[in-house]
């Protein structure tokens, strides 16, 4: 199969994703051909079934605003016709459904026919994709895409109940690559933090969905009753308040800033714990992966998340906002080192829910019933 895939390639779990797809559909010998205007984090670039084809934005100084989307279009047709690929494959609904909608039509035009898969990921339809100077266009190319696949069930139906979908949508969760995550060493662990000390950690993009200062609030309780360590992966527009309020509380020595890192299993793997209390969260990826890592989760119970934690499993879900609640219950797991250990054992456990083997076949077996009609 070739397959063109489009994605945004900034920190976010919606890039991570689309190149975990491109890599692991590379290694099993699919051309896979990446069309973004900078290079994703993740993609792999040992792999050399994964190619990667940059959108060139022309600069002109009429415009205040340079035209993206036209250039990701042309860059789309471009790739179709020259790597002679069957399938697009979108992730992220703005703008990408709305180009590979204008690049199906250019390509057809030409007498090439083919499929467009897109695949909601999270604020594309929960925050962004309510602006009204957005929703009529994210709402028409979700209409016009060949197929249409949301991370979660709670996104397909915020989805349906947001807006005037006129077509089913498949659930095809995000998955994981088991054999990336493993527990870390203890020289690794000795970097960040003492023998005495826990490492809680957050990853994000630091966007006020991702409620940045409840995190700290919450670690902040825990440092008051225990001594911990705060791991913050990422960057974002929070970040500087996040590092106010954690001097406010005077926990600011124990918050140590990452920023955007690439390998986040190795600080994964020496974590104790891991927060994600959203505002909203279609899916959680950085959570399934920090399960991966057999690290339990506290979490709100915003949007896809309880699909991904199980409450009282691998983790506990406590309401958006309920930093006391969030901050007991890390506590509940961390002072009880046998409950740790059990939850540990079974946040992996409950991660392989979300195996890469499997979900990878099934957007396989997507783009083969589009392209083939099987
Ligand atoms: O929608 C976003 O906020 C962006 C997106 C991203 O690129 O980070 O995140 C979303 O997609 C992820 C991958 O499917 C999900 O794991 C996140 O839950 C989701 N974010 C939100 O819903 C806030």
């Amino acid at each position: 199969m070739r397959v063109g895939i489009v994605c945004h390639p900034t920190f976010g779990g919606s890039g991570v994703m689309a190149m975990e797809l491109a890599n692991h559909l590379g290694r099993q010998g699919h051309s896979m051909h990446v069309i973004s205007y900078a290079q994703p984090v993740r993609l792999d670039p040992f792999n050399t079934n994964v190619h990667y084809h940059e959108v060139q934005v022309q600069n002109y100084p009429l415009f205040l605003h340079q035209p993206y989307e036209l250039a990701l279009s042309s860059a789309m047709v471009e790739a179709v016709r020259r790597e002679r690929l069957d399938i697009l494959h979108v992730h992220y609904a703005i703008p990408h459904a709305y180009a590979a909608f204008m690049a199906r039509q250019i390509l057809a035009d030409q007498g090439i026919h083919i499929p467009v898969v897109t695949t909601l990921h999270g604020t594309d339809i929960t925050l962004v994709g309510q602006h009204p100077g957005y929703k009529p266009a994210v709402c028409f190319s979700i209409n016009h895409s060949t197929a249409v696949t949301a991370v979660s069930e709670s996104l397909r139906r915020e989805t349906m109940d947001q807006f005037n979908i006129v077509r089913p949508i498949q659930v095809i969760p995000n998955f994981v690559d088991m054999n990336r995550y493993s527990r870390g060493d203890d020289a690794t662990r000795q970097n960040i933090a003492t023998a005495e000390e826990v490492i809680i950690c957050h990853v994000s993009n630091f966007r006020k969905v991702k409620r940045i200062p409840d995190v700290i609030q919450i670690f902040a309780k825990i440092r008051a009753v225990r001594p911990a360590k705060l791991v913050m992966v990422g960057d974002g527009p929070e970040r500087p308040a996040a590092e106010t309020l954690a001097e406010s509380l005077g926990c600011i020595a124990d918050v140590l800033f990452l920023g955007k890192i690439s390998n986040i299993e190795r600080i994964l793997g020496v974590s104790d714990l891991f927060l994600l209390p959203s505002e909203s969260e279609s899916f959680g990826l950085a959570a399934l992966e920090a399960m991966a890592s057999g690290v339990p989760v506290v979490a709100s119970q915003a949007g896809g998340l309880a699909e991904v934690v199980e409450h009282g499993l691998s983790g506990f879900l406590e309401p958006i906002g309920d930093v006391e609640a969030m901050a007991n219950r890390a506590l509940e797991l961390l002072n009880d080192s046998k409950k740790h250990a059990v939850f540990m054992a079974q946040a992996i456990a409950s991660s392989k829910r979300f195996s890469m083997e499997a979900i990878g076949q099934t957007y396989l077996d997507l783009y083969h019933s589009l392209v083939h009609g099987e």
